[in-house]
């Protein structure tokens, strides 16, 4: 069914950009399954009420978060290093302070960021439907279930587990479609003095660079300050800081809290104030980001197709998860791509979602390099050009389509 109502606000959603028919973003597939796979209309829509830029339509969450899921967050060591600065600052923090703190996050994958706290010996639980990945967190002592964070469930938590000092999310708040339910879940499960604090892809940086990939099945909302401030505000919740980061190509950290138990920092108040001179409450913005999308679209097919003509070679490296949008809206193949390197072992041996490149060992990549590699994993561009220099030392040349489309 068509949604055209802001799940925030109830009022109607204006459709702002339309990418046509789009398959699941991780769903990675084998040759049988071609004939069956699922497709949705992907559009996104955007309510001056809420200020929330949000998808039109999104699967069902069981179809996209199962016992196959195949996004494992430990496969980057950066991130790595980011959730356990993340976990300090927690742990640091005035909020973590009495005698036996608890510690919930939202959507712990394989327990990247929650293992920082089960090393301190900090109780903790992670709620993380995706099966495979919660069995992998609590493979390593990180207490998980496996589950959809809801408002009963966050009070079956406090019937077991006691009130949350810290309630932690990470690139997770954003996939969630009844997030008005998960707020009232969190203002319940929260302590008077607790303290929410989660970051996701910052749509500030989303119209800037126009990273349009960012938007696919999973990324149900693009968050501003502005939108959260209007979410959270709805329970009684305010937000008290907010903190840039550079993960997934430009992010924002919200810590939240009940009205009035904290002092607001200035950096809410200036935050907002630039995100109105950017326009991130009003429309007109994203009529001017369609445009740059569309023509995103026009430089890197054109230039796929040079490369083609003139015999090279292009592959891509990092099936993710944002490469699907990019490839079913450009109509990139095989014939352009010959195949996607990737190191995580449960995409490799199938196919991408829609346009059914291989996906194939990272091994293929080193062993069989080609005269240029798309850089869909252009997030982790710091830490994937650092360990590439052999590749670009032969001569290899990246091509990156963030914050344009261009050969590095
Ligand atoms: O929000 C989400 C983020 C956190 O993760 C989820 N909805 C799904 C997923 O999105 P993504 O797939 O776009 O995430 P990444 O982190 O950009 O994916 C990187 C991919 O590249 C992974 O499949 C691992 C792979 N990779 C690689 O082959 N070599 C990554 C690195 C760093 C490497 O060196
Ligand atoms: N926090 C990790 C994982 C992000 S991927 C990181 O930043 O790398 C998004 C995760 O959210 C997936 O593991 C998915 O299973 C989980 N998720 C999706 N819906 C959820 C919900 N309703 N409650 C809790 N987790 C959810």
């Amino acid at each position: 069914m068509k949604r055209t109502y802001c799940r925030i606000s109830g009022e109607p959603l204006v459709e702002v950009v339309e990418f046509g028919r789009q398959p699941l973003g991780n769903g990675f597939l084998e040759p049988k399954a071609f004939a069956n796979e699922y497709f949705f209309p992907m559009a996104i829509g955007f309510s001056e009420v809420s200020m929330m830029l949000q998808l039109i339509e999104q699967p069902a969450p069981e179809k996209m978060f199962h016992d196959q899921y195949a996004f494992y967050s430990s496969t980057s060591r950066f991130m790595a290093q980011h959730f356990k600065g993340f976990a300090e600052q927690v742990m640091q923090s005035k909020y973590l302070t009495n005698v036996d703190p608890f510690v919930v996050e939202l959507g712990c994958n394989d327990g990247i960021m929650l293992k920082n706290f089960a090393e301190k010996n900090i109780r903790h639980l992670g709620i993380e439907p995706s099966l495979n990945v919660a069995q992998e967190a609590n493979k390593h002592g990180v207490r998980t279930i496996s589950d959809f964070f809801t408002e009963r469930l966050a009070e079956k938590i406090i019937r077991e587990h006691g009130k949350a000092d810290a309630f932690l999310a990470a690139n997770v708040m954003c996939h969630i479609p009844d997030i008005v339910g998960v707020v009232k879940g969190i203002s319940k499960l929260l302590k008077p003095t607790g303290v929410v604090m989660f970051e996701d892809p910052y749509l500030g940086d989303i119209i800037t660079k126009t990273s349009y990939d960012q938007i696919y099945d999973e990324h149900v909302f693009l968050f501003s300050a502005l939108s959260i401030q209007y979410l959270f505000g709805l329970q009684g919740m305010e937000l008290i800081d907010v903190l840039p980061q550079k993960t997934h190509g430009g992010s924002m950290r919200y810590v939240l809290a009940h009205r009035g138990a904290y002092p607001v920092k200035e950096s809410v108040s200036e935050l907002i104030a630039q995100e109105k001179v950017q326009g991130l409450d009003r429309l007109d913005t994203f009529k001017v980001f369609q445009t740059n999308v569309t023509h995103s679209k026009r430089k890197l097919v054109t230039l796929l197709k040079d490369l083609k003509s003139q015999g090279k070679r292009v592959v891509g490296y990092g099936a993710t998860s944002k490469s699907t949008t990019i490839l079913n809206y450009c109509c990139i193949g095989p014939e352009l791509i010959e195949f996607i390197s990737d190191t995580t072992p449960i995409k490799q041996g199938k196919y991408t979602p829609g346009m059914h490149i291989p996906v194939v060992p990272y091994e293929m990549f080193k062993s069989n390099p080609p005269d240029y590699a798309v850089l869909f994993a252009w997030n982790h561009a710091e830490e994937i050009m650092a360990k590439e220099r052999d590749f670009m030392e032969a001569g290899g040349r990246w091509i990156i389509h963030v914050p344009e489309v261009k050969v590095l």
